[in-house]
C-alpha cells in the first residue's frame, strides 16, 4: 500500500469520526428531555432528620427504584380525547337532580302550603338536614325564609322557588375562589397533593382532573406516592396512559411514599411540565402513623418545591362524617380545596354547604359518576339550579 493511500484512508477516517461524533452531539440536543430515572439502591437510606426534626428524603440518597413511566403503546397511540370542561356541570345535571329530586319537590311543596304553621316550619327544616346542609344553616335558611314568606307571601310557586333559590345561593357562597388550576409558576410545575380516606375517589379524581388538564393543553406527570398497593400505582398509571401522561411510580411494595413524591416533583422540574399531581394512600384520619405519614410526604415535597395545592377528595354519600375527616386532615396539611365525590348517588348535596362552613375551604370540583370526565368544576349557579330542579 502506497503512502498516499494510507494517508488518504486516515483522513477519511479522522474526518468519519468527527461527522459521527458532531451528528451525534446534535441529535442529542435536540432530542426531549430524557425521562427520569434515577434507580435507587436498596440499601440506602431514605431518609435524614431535617431542620424541623422530621425525616427527610434527600436526592440520591433513597431506598426505592423509582422511574417515569411513560405510556406504553403498543401500535400507535391512540389517545382518549377528553370531553371540554365548559359546561360539564350543566351536562351532568341531571344526575345531580335525580338523586336531589325528593328533597327540591319536599321542599317546594311544603313552602308553597296556604298557610305555613310551625310544624311546617320544622318540616322544611327536617329535610333540610337530611340533606345533609348541617344545623347551623338549616336554621339560617329556615329564619331567611320565615322572614321572606312574611313579606312576600308564599302563593306563587314561581316566587317561592326564586326565594328559595337566592337563599341556598347565598349558603353555597359564590364569592369563594374556587380555581382549581393553580397560577403557573416561571421556574416550576405547579404542584397538587390528593388527600382523603380508603376508597373516596382520590386516584380516579387524579385520572380524571389529568384529562380535565390535557383538554386545557397542559403538561401533566403523576406521582404514585400511594405505595401501599402495587395495583394503585398500576390505577394510576392507566388514567395517565389514556391520555399520554407519564407516571412516577416505585418499583417496589411498600415504598417510601415521600421519596416517591420528591422523585415525582424533581422529575417535573427536570421535564419542565406545568402540573404534578401526587397521589396517596386512603388513610383514617384517626390513624396518627398514617396522618403523620401525610404530613411527612408534605414536608418532603416542600423541600423541592412549595405544594401550590392540597386537595381533600370527601365522598358525598358518607354525609357528616366527612366533617370530622375533613377537620383533621386540614390540621395535618393545610387543605386548600375539597373535591365532593359521588354526588350522583345521593341527595345529601347539602354537604357542600357543611364542608365549606366548617372548613373554611371551598369545594372545588364534584364527581357525578365513574365515567372519566364524569367530574365538573363546581359552579353554584349550576348547583343549586340542579337541586331545584326537578
Ligand atoms: N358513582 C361514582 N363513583 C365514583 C366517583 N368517584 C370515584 N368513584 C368510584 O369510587 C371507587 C373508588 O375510587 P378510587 O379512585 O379507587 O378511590 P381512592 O380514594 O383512590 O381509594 P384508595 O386509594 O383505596 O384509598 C371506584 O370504583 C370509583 O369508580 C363518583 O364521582 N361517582
Ligand atoms: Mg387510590
Amino acid at each position: 500500500m502506497s503512502d498516499s493511500l494510507t494517508l488518504t484512508i486516515i483522513i477519511v477516517a479522522v474526518v468519519a469520526v468527527v461527522a459521527i461524533g458532531i451528528i451525534a452531539f446534535v441529535t442529542k440536543g435536540r432530542k426531549p428531555k430524557t425521562p427520569y430515572t434515577s434507580e435507587r439502591d436498596a440499601d440506602d437510606s431514605s431518609a435524614g432528620q431535617g431542620e424541623d426534626g422530621s425525616t427527610v428524603t434527600t436526592e440520591g440518597a433513597t431506598d426505592t427504584a423509582i422511574a417515569v413511566e411513560e405510556p406504553v403503546f403498543p401500535a400507535a397511540p391512540k389517545l382518549d380525547v377528553p370531553e371540554p370542561v365548559q359546561g360539564r356541570l350543566a351536562r351532568l345535571r341531571a344526575r345531580l337532580t335525580k338523586s336531589n329530586n325528593m328533597f327540591s319537590k319536599g321542599l317546594l311543596a311544603l313552602l308553597s302550603q296556604d298557610t305555613i304553621d310551625e310544624d311546617v316550619w320544622d318540616e322544611i327544616e327536617e329535610n333540610l338536614l337530611m340533606a345533609d346542609l348541617g344545623t347551623e344553616p338549616a336554621m339560617e335558611l329556615v329564619d331567611a325564609l320565615r322572614e321572606r314568606v312574611k313579606i312576600e307571601g308564599s302563593k306563587d310557586p314561581v316566587r317561592v322557588k326564586a326565594m328559595l333559590r337566592e337563599e341556598l345561593l347565598k349558603l353555597v357562597d359564590p364569592s369563594l375562589d374556587r380555581s382549581y388550576l393553580p397560577e403557573p409558576h416561571a421556574d416550576r410545575p405547579s404542584i397538587i397533593m390528593v388527600v382523603g380516606v380508603n376508597g373516596v375517589g382520590k386516584t380516579t379524581t387524579i385520572g380524571k382532573m389529568a384529562r380535565v388538564f390535557v383538554a386545557d393543553d397542559k403538561d401533566v406527570l403523576l406521582g404514585a406516592a400511594d405505595t401501599f398497593r402495587a395495583a394503585a400505582a398500576e390505577q394510576l398509571a392507566t388514567w395517565g396512559d389514556r391520555v399520554g401522561v407519564p407516571t412516577v411510580r416505585a418499583d417496589i411494595d411498600g415504598a417510601d411514599p415521600a421519596s416517591v413524591a420528591f422523585e415525582a416533583v424533581s422529575a417535573g422540574i427536570d421535564q419542565e411540565v406545568d402540573i404534578v399531581m401526587i397521589d396517596t394512600a386512603g388513610r383514617l384520619q384517626n390513624k396518627v402513623g398514617l396522618m403523620d405519614e401525610l404530613g411527612k410526604i408534605k414536608r418532603v415535597v416542600e423541600k423541592k418545591a412549595t405544594i401550590d395545592e392540597v386537595l381533600l377528595v370527601l365522598d358525598a354519600t358518607t354525609g357528616q362524617n366527612g366533617l370530622q375527616q375533613a377537620k383533621v386532615f386540614s390540621e395535618v396539611v393545610n387543605v386548600t380545596g375539597i373535591v365532593l365525590t359521588k354526588l350522583d348517588g345521593t341527595a345529601k348535596g347539602g354537604i357542600v354547604v357543611a364542608i365549606q362552613r366548617q372548613l373554611g375551604v371551598p369545594v372545588k370540583l364534584v364527581g357525578l359518576g365513574e365515567g372519566p370526565d364524569d367530574l365538573a368544576p363546581f359552579n353554584p349557579e349550576d348547583f343549586v339550579d340542579a337541586l331545584l330542579e326537578g
